[in-house]
C-alpha cells in the first residue's frame, strides 16, 4: 500500500482472525465490485512458476507427488519418463517445468490460467495454449463483443509497465506465480496485479532485471518478458 504500485493492486483492508482463533485471512478490495456481469481472465506472469527454494528442497530430498503425476498423465500419458511411470510420481519442479513448457510460460513469459465470460461460463482449459496465435485466439474470444476493452487494456498494461520500472517493491522482490487479472464489462476494462503468495523479498539487497534469463541462483522471474509480450499481443490485435 506504500509503494507506487498501489493503484494497480487490490486495496488491503486488514487482517481478519477466524473464529477458531488459529487462522487468519487478508481482506482485500473486491476488484469486480464496480462491474456488471464482468468477463474475467487470470494470466500467470513470469517464465518460472516455482520458488528456487522448492527446487533446492526437491534436489536435497526428492519428494514424489502422486497428484502431480496424475495431473500430468491426464494431459499427456506419454509425458512421464519410464521411471516416473514406474514410481507413479514426479517432483514438484519437474511438474511445474513441464507445465511451463506445454503452455506459453516458458516462451512468452505468461500463460492463461482461466477465463470467465459475462454469461457465467468459465474455462480453465488452457494448459496447452502455447503459441502466440493460440493466445491471440483466446484473447479474441475473451474480448469479442467488447471493442472498448482492447485499447483500455493496452493503456493500463503500459501504465503498469511504467510503474513497475520505478517501483522499489518490484526491484526488491522476485514475483513468482503472480497474476494479472483482466476484468471488463459493457463499459469498462481494467487490469490489476494479484496473488503475491510467492512474491519474496530478494536476499541481501540483491536486485533483478525481471527480464533476463533465469539461471539457478539468480532469482530472475521473467515478469517483464510476460508483460511485454502481453502488450505486444494486445497491440497487434488492436491494429488488425
Ligand atoms: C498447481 O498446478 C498450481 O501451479 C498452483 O499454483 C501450485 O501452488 C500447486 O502446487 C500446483 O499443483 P496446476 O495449476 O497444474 O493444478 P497457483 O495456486 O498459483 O495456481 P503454489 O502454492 O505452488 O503456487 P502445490 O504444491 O500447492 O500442489
Ligand atoms: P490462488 O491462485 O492461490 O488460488 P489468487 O489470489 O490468484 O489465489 O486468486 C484466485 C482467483 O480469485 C483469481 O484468479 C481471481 O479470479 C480471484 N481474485 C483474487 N483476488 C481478487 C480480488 N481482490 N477481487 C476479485 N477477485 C479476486
Ligand atoms: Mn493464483
Amino acid at each position: 500500500m506504500k509503494d507506487v504500485l498501489r493503484p494497480y493492486v487490490p486495496e488491503y483492508k486488514g487482517h481478519v482472525t477466524c473464529e477458531d482463533g488459529d487462522s487468519m485471512y487478508l481482506q482485500l478490495q473486491d476488484l469486480l465490485g464496480d462491474f456488471t456481469s464482468p468477463c474475467v481472465m487470470d494470466c500467470k506472469i513470469g517464465v518460472r512458476t516455482y520458488l528456487e527454494e522448492e527446487l533446492a528442497k526437491a534436489k536435497e530430498k526428492p519428494k514424489l507427488r502422486k497428484d502431480m503425476y496424475e495431473k500430468m498423465i491426464q494431459i499427456d500419458p506419454n509425458a512421464p519418463t519410464e521411471e516416473e511411470h514406474r514410481l507413479k510420481g514426479v517432483t514438484k519442479p519437474r511438474y511445474m517445468v513441464w507445465r511451463e513448457t506445454i503452455s506459453s510460460t516458458a516462451t512468452l513469459g505468461f500463460r492463461i490460467e482461466g477465463i470467465k465470460k459475462s454469461d457465467g461460463k468459465s474455462s480453465k482449459d488452457f494448459k496447452t495454449t502455447k503459441t502466440r496465435e493460440q493466445i491471440m485466439q483466446a484473447f479474441q474470444d475473451f474480448t469479442n463483443g467488447f471493442p472498448h476493452a482492447l485499447p483500455k487494456y493496452i493503456q493500463r498494461l503500459k501504465a503498469i509497465k511504467a510503474t513497475l520500472e520505478v517501483s522499489d517493491f518490484f526491484s526488491s522482490h522476485e514475483v513468482i506465480g503472480s497474476s494479472l487479472l483482466f476484468v471488463h464489462d459493457k463499459t469498462n476494462a481494467n487490469v490489476w496485479l494479484i496473488d503475491f503468495a510467492k512474491t519474496l523479498v530478494l536476499p541481501n539487497g540483491m536486485s533483478i532485471s525481471h527480464s533476463s534469463k533465469w539461471i539457478v541462483g539468480n532469482h530472475e522471474d521473467g515478469y517483464l518478458i510476460g508483460l511485454n509480450n502481453l502488450i505486444s499481443i494486445f497491440t497487434e490485435m488492436h491494429e488488425t
